[in-house]
């Protein structure tokens, strides 16, 4: 078994104790940190969400799976922040209300800090007043929403009205991401981009900020 197959069965069975430990040997071994994260880490989670899904594991499993992913990805956050040119902007982010998933948010938040962004995390199950009330105080340049469920997918539209009404929105550019999250949704609440993962989101916001 390789490094990161070994990898993606400790993060699927939740161990905290060792999947850290081999992320970084697999790094140590060669494996750049995309790989580990794509085929190690988020493989992992998409097995733990279908086995969810089907009622093969349950909630507490699925959060000791989480945690673990979290571990690893501070175990890597080392080998990503810091390793590409500055590209200055501000950037506030959250995970929009009702909702609790972190992992998404906080992993393309380590790219964008390893691009040079300025992130205000704004944490999880962030109310649109919330959100305005960060846009108000840290003049950002993009505000960025994540979602993961269809239930919650709804407070990101919620949230741009909000910031149309309070007459700040045509002020930030606006991003959105996470699982149930489309192109297709994003152009229909009225954001300014959507993307489908943590690398595409940084050349997104780059694009949308004209930082190329
Ligand atoms: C871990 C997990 C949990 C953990 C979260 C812990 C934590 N700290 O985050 C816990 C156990 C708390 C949890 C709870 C629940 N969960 Co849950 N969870 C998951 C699971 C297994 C993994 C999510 C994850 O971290 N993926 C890995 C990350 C890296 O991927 P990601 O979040 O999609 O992010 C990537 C992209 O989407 C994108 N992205 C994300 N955000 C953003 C933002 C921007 C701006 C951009 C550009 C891009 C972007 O980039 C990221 C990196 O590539 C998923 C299954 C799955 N495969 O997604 C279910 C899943 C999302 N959960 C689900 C459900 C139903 C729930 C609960 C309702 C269960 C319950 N009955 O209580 C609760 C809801 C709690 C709440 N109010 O939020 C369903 C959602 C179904 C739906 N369509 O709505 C899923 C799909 C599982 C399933 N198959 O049924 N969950």
């Amino acid at each position: 078994m390789s490094l990161i197959e070994r990898l993606k069965t400790l993060v699927i069975e939740g161990n905290l104790e060792e999947a850290p430990k081999v992320t970084r040997e697999a790094w140590q071994a060669g494996a750049n940190p995309q790989q580990i994260i794509d085929q190690g880490l988020i493989a992992a989670m998409e097995v733990v969400g279908e086995r969810f899904a089907c009622g093969d594991l349950y909630i507490p499993e699925m959060l000791l799976s989480a945690r673990t992913m979290e571990s690893c990805l501070k175990a890597l956050r080392p080998l990503i922040v810091g390793t590409e040119i500055k590209a200055k902007a501000v950037v506030v982010f959250g995970t929009v209300q009702g909702d609790v998933h972190t992992i998404g948010k906080n992993l393309v938040i380590m790219m964008m800090q390893g691009a040079g962004f300025e992130i205000h995390d704004l944490g999880t199950d962030v109310a649109p007043e919330k959100f305005y009330e960060a846009v108000q105080r840290h003049k950002p340049d993009l505000c960025c929403m994540s979602a993961l469920l269809t239930t919650t997918q709804g407070a990101m539209g919620r949230t741009i009205q909000l910031l149309k009404q309070k007459g700040i929105r045509e002020e930030v550019k606006i991003m959105v991401g996470g699982a149930p999250v489309t192109e297709a949704f994003s152009k229909e609440i009225g954001a300014d981009g959507y993307a489908p993962d943590a690398g595409s989101a940084v050349e997104k916001a780059k694009g949308l900020l004209n930082l190329q």
